[in-house]
């Protein structure tokens, strides 16, 4: 299956997926999870999130998209975490309970629940580094791939549905003039908008067993995305280079398979 399904990948993803995947591990009860990542606050902000969870190990893969790039000239750092213990789901627009045209993160704790995991791109991935704005991922459009140990409270959240992957970090000017005055509850050094909400999608069990469908632009592609099993360390390998590489017609073909 395996073998054969490398055949009709193109040579490069071969490549590139051989070096990636490694050995088959022996993760016996791993599963793969997904977030599909929606614009909130008006953002225009979306994107995907893949974790495939081995024991306490996770292996976070995300695209995002139609982020603000910059922030006061200098590159524009997400913040970006995974919460749980809320309702397992995103806040909509009536969460905005202090009226001034925005759901921060306070007033999306209800639904989304606090901070679990921080998606730092190094070092602490606790909630304490929520609003560490140099450890997360910075621009417009970024991928991103983290290898990580995720606590219990996170793992039991993923499980149990009840997670919610986030990105923030709102253009100011799309804000409204009293939002603009305010500041990151999180770290008062930073402005609001750096709080402010941009994408989110719940976490839910992803279903990547068993064929793909067929018959988009890029077959060969979809052949490959269709090589791991679910436990493979290979599906999160596959997935990010179509994130890394890709065109707008592989970014659908993946958005499909969720
Ligand atoms: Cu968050």
């Amino acid at each position: 299956m395996r073998t054969s399904a490398f055949f009709i990948a193109p040579t490069l993803a071969f490549s590139a997926l051989a070096l990636a995947a490694g050995p088959a591990s022996a993760d016996d009860g791993a599963a793969s999870y997904s977030a599909v990542l929606a614009p909130v606050n008006n953002s225009g902000t979306s994107g995907q999130v893949m974790i495939h969870l081995a024991g306490d190990q996770a292996t976070i893969s995300m695209s995002v998209a139609g982020a603000p790039s910059t922030l006061m000239g200098m590159p524009y750092m997400h913040a970006q975490h995974i919460h749980i213990g809320g309702q397992g789901v995103c806040a909509g627009p009536a969460a905005d309970a202090d009226g001034d045209g925005v759901v921060s993160s306070l007033e999306g704790l209800p639904f989304e629940g606090p901070v679990g995991t921080s998606l730092t791109v190094e070092g602490d991935t606790s909630p304490a580094s929520g609003a560490a704005a140099h450890l997360f991922p910075a621009g417009g459009a970024y991928d991103y791939s983290r290898t990580i140990t995720l606590d219990a409270a996170t793992i039991g959240a993923i499980q149990a549905g009840n997670a919610v992957a986030q990105v923030h970090g709102a253009d100011p000017s799309l804000l409204s003039a009293a939002a603009q005055q305010k500041v990151n509850p999180m770290n008062p050094a930073l402005p609001f908008a750096t709080d402010v909400p941009i994408a989110c999608g719940s976490v839910v069990a992803s279903q990547m067993s068993g064929p793909l469908p067929r018959g988009g632009a890029d077959t060969g592609v979809e052949g490959a995305q269709a090589v791991p099993e679910t436990h493979s360390p290979l599906a999160a390998a596959g997935l990010l280079l179509l994130a890394a590489g890709a065109t707008a017609g592989t970014a659908l073909g993946w958005r499909r398979q969720f």
